[in-house]
């Protein structure tokens, strides 16, 4: 609430065996005991609504557990009911039916002695992938949101929505032929009969299938959430690379997808989350030194753009990468398979790996939020899933509540910015040195009003100079000591500014 932010997305919190930190669910209706339980979740909703924040749950609909009753029927014979709510292929042990890989490595094909078949799954073999084509499975799915509807959740991150209508013989994953026919029904059953926000988690979406995805007229999501920003650097073996990411590349991207999406469609602004490396550590500098600039920068310059921003707990405070150089320290499905995957087929040193994982794993983003300098950074008295990130003393959300020139503030700041200026939410979307290498710099413009972002993305001075047009305007937020606005100037590293006039 302090913060200013409108909702919070939580991770899944459903009943699950915990194989890929919630998002293999084995009873859609209740609540992980790790958490709490329905009452606690009641709860939650109530005192959210209370300070006008929405509750948004993440509803993992292309897969559910293994140890879901309707996987443990469907494996039971070929007969069964529920089969059909999996997707299954004839076939003899070892002879897979196609080539295809699961996202957490091995084979997307699991073989069960005792029907005779393979199983579909595009991540783990604990996650057994929905099939969707089943018309019954899709009213269970609509009868289930319903029900959260009706507990009141104020939205849903669909997760991989765009997997859901795979066609594994023709090796389809994402975008198949009758994925949009499944979301607007989807839709259509559940999200269009209450006041929700919607937003659909798409690794194989483009400028263009973002139209559908975010529709204005409200047929599929309220918006999209899309990665190409943030695969930029993936190198041969996808994001497993020491590669830094390529700023120029990045910022076209970005750019791109703002003036493509105008009008049209709404993206999702963010630069980390559950499933990213620490957004400080990766595009700005998570330097004792530039940390505090850096993570600034980077707030301003997505929170000035078009679309709907997401700040991932501790982003905020400008929380880093754990970096844990042992294997033993990780908990992520996907870091640890990979791990082995990479090292026994003999394509990576163990020592390479190590380093990838220091920089891409996914659990530089798990580690627990860091709430003071207490022992395990205040997030338990007991012992935590995964280890604190040992710089808690330093960053932590009580010393920043304590400093008035805090991450913390300054993200509140933007978020005040955002309420209080339609042209940050309308405005049109005109970027400045394209090709400059270090410096990202857009115009938004409303009618009279116009705004200019300037951020220094490299540790390094950088030259510019502000347009004769911003000449007397006001600064609405800047990350350094800066005074002066006008004509030629030299920005220092990482620093950010943004003008306003009328
Ligand atoms: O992520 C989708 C997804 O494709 C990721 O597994 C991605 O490949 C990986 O994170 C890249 O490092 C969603 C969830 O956000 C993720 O946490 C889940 O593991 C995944 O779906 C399966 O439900």
């Amino acid at each position: 609430a302090q913060l200013g932010i409108d909702a919070i997305w939580l991770s899944p919190v459903c009943r699950s065996p915990q194989d890929d930190n919630g998002y293999d669910i084995s009873d859609y209706r209740d609540i992980d005991p790790l958490f709490g339980n329905l009452n606690d979740m009641e709860e939650l909703i109530a005192e959210g609504k209370k300070r006008n924040i929405r509750i948004i749950l993440d509803l993992v609909l292309n897969h559910s557990s293994d140890e879901h009753p309707w996987f443990i029927e469907a494996k039971k014979s070929k007969e069964n009911p529920y089969h059909d709510y999996y997707v299954w292929r004839d076939g003899v042990e070892g002879e897979y039916p196609n080539d295809m890989r699961a996202a957490f490595g091995g084979p997307a094909w699991e073989w069960v002695p005792e029907l005779g078949q393979y199983y579909f799954h595009q991540f783990s073999v604990k996650q057994p992938d929905l099939n969707w084509d089943n018309p019954k499975l899709r009213q269970e799915i609509y009868d289930m949101i319903l029900w959260w509807m009706d507990k009141g959740v104020g939205g849903f991150r669909l997760d991989v929505i765009d997997q859901i209508a795979k066609e594994p013989d023709r090796k389809i994953t994402n975008n198949g032929p009758k994925l949009h026919d499944y979301i607007r029904e989807l839709s259509a059953n559940t999200f269009q009969k209450g006041d929700l926000i919607t937003v659909g988690e798409a690794w194989g979406a483009n400028t263009e299938n973002a139209k559908l995805y975010s529709a204005p007229d409200g047929s599929e999501f309220s918006m999209v959430f899309q990665f190409e920003h943030v695969e930029n650097g993936s190198g041969d073996y996808g994001k497993w690379t020491t590669e830094k990411y390529d700023f120029k590349e990045f910022k076209r991207i970005m750019i791109k997808w703002q003036e493509e999406l105008q009008g049209k469609a709404w993206n999702s602004l963010f630069l980390g989350n559950h499933d990213q490396p620490r957004s400080v550590s990766r595009f700005g500098n998570d330097n004792p030194a530039y940390r505090e600039t850096s993570a600034k920068m980077l707030a301003t310059c997505l929170h000035m753009m078009q679309g709907t921003p997401y700040v991932y707990q501790g982003e905020e405070l400008g929380m880093t990468n754990v970096y844990f150089d042992k294997l033993e320290d990780y908990r992520d499905i996907e870091s640890i398979n990979f791990f082995t995957e990479l090292t026994e087929s003999g394509l990576m040193t163990p020592e390479y790996i190590m380093k990838c994982l220091m920089l891409r794993s996914r659990d530089n983003a798990r580690t627990p939020m860091q709430w003071d300098d207490s022992a395990q950074a205040g997030f338990t008295d007991g012992a935590p899933w995964i280890k604190v990130n040992p710089n808690y003393k330093e960053i932590n959300a009580a010393q920043q509540l304590a400093d008035p020139n805090s991450i913390f503030y300054y993200y509140q700041k933007l978020i005040r910015l955002r309420k209080e200026k339609d042209i940050i939410v309308y405005g049109g979307f005109e970027p400045l040195y394209r090709d400059n290498e270090q410096i990202f710099a857009y115009i938004r413009r409303l009618e009279q009003e116009k705004l200019l972002t300037v951020c220094n993305f490299s540790d390094k001075n950088a030259e510019m100079e502000i347009p004769e047009e911003f000449k007397g305007a006001e600064c609405l937020i800047t990350n350094l000591d800066r005074t002066v606005f006008e004509g030629k100037t030299v920005l220092k590293p990482y620093e950010a500014f943004v003008l306003y006039k009328k």
